[in-house]
């Protein structure tokens, strides 16, 4: 299924090699502890199906930047019968391992596979930055700040907490929280929240305040794919009206590349394909070229 060839883009071998890439893919197939419905493990090859029909030329750079920058498609990650944190550990080794390696990239996309995955990617980051440095904005329809769930504190429904075991969070679009989460985050200094009605408001306010919290940090970002409204992306496991439109995603984009110190690694999770149904894994697909060229592309003054 992961042929060489069959990469991120359709890129040819030179622009896909781990030497000749700045942007890294890294698929990670995992799907363990979804509540409702079920799919996630289908997302990566979905999203990189789907890549390959995305047009490379990009308007707003005038040239095709995956052919300048070039991203390379790794072996998805083994997913072994592991319990959930056994699964976060293998998860922040091999990201720790590929943001120490030699090659390594400048910017690492990490497919899920199902939220929980996000608490191994941060982990892994913040073993490689100087602490304090990291910080992570996290696209989601959930607060994700349960200490536990069903059991587990790597449960799906716990991966912002277990961010915020590392890094502040600032969270957009926001709709589903529960009583206990919302006692908890208004304790914490540690933790912004934008709830969906702010979050899809024409004025975007808070965009002010992203871009005042990545400043000068390092960000990783997580979108749970169903912060963005069920009328564009349907395959997510609990699809929950009003959320975050493209345009606005793509506003949460350039504020962050923009104004960041960079942005070593960003993840997109909880695709669930539907069968027949092609426009929300091309979104997807979209997602991680526009998220991979806004940070890749920018000014390097800004690099010092
Ligand atoms: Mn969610």
């Amino acid at each position: 299924m992961f042929q060489p060839a069959w990469n991120f883009l359709g890129l040819p071998g030179d622009k896909a090699s781990p030497e000749g890439a700045r942007g890294w893919l890294l698929p990670v197939p995992y799907e363990s502890t979804t509540s409702y419905g079920a799919g996630t493990r289908e997302g990566p090859a979905a999203i990189i199906a789907a890549s390959r029909q995305v047009e490379l030329y990009d308007r707003d750079s005038g040239c095709e930047p995956a052919m300048r920058y070039g991203v390379h498609t790794m072996n998805p990650l083994a997913i072994l019968q592991k319990s959930p944190d056994a699964m976060v550990r293998l998860i922040e080794e091999a990201v720790r391992g590929i943001l120490c390696g030699n090659p390594k990239p400048e910017v690492l996309a990490v497919l899920g596979g199902e939220h929980t995955i996000s608490a191994g990617v941060a982990r892994g980051i913040a073993r490689v930055l100087p602490k304090g440095s990291l910080v992570c904005v996290q696209i989601d329809a959930h607060a994700d700040l349960r200490d536990e769930y069903e059991g587990s504190p790597f449960s799906h429904a716990c991966a912002a907490r277990r961010i915020l075991d590392v890094c502040p969070v600032f969270q957009i679009g926001i709709r589903n929280i529960s009583e206990g989460e919302e006692s908890f985050r208004k304790k914490r200094r540690d933790v912004k929240t934008v709830f969906a009605e702010e979050a899809t408001s024409p004025r975007g306010a808070f965009l002010k305040d992203l871009a005042k919290f990545v400043n000068g940090k390092n960000v990783f970002l997580t979108v749970d794919l169903d912060g963005l409204d069920p009328s564009i992306m349907p395959s997510v496991g609990t699809p929950e009206p009003g959320g975050v439109t493209w345009e606005r995603m793509l506003d949460v984009i350039r504020v962050v590349s923009g104004n960041a110190e960079g942005v070593p690694v960003f993840d997109v999770v909880e695709l669930a394909p539907i069968p027949g149904l092609r426009a929300p894994d091309f979104l997807a697909a979209r997602l991680v070229y526009k998220i991979f060229t806004s940070v890749l592309m920018r000014p390097q003054a800004k690099k010092g």
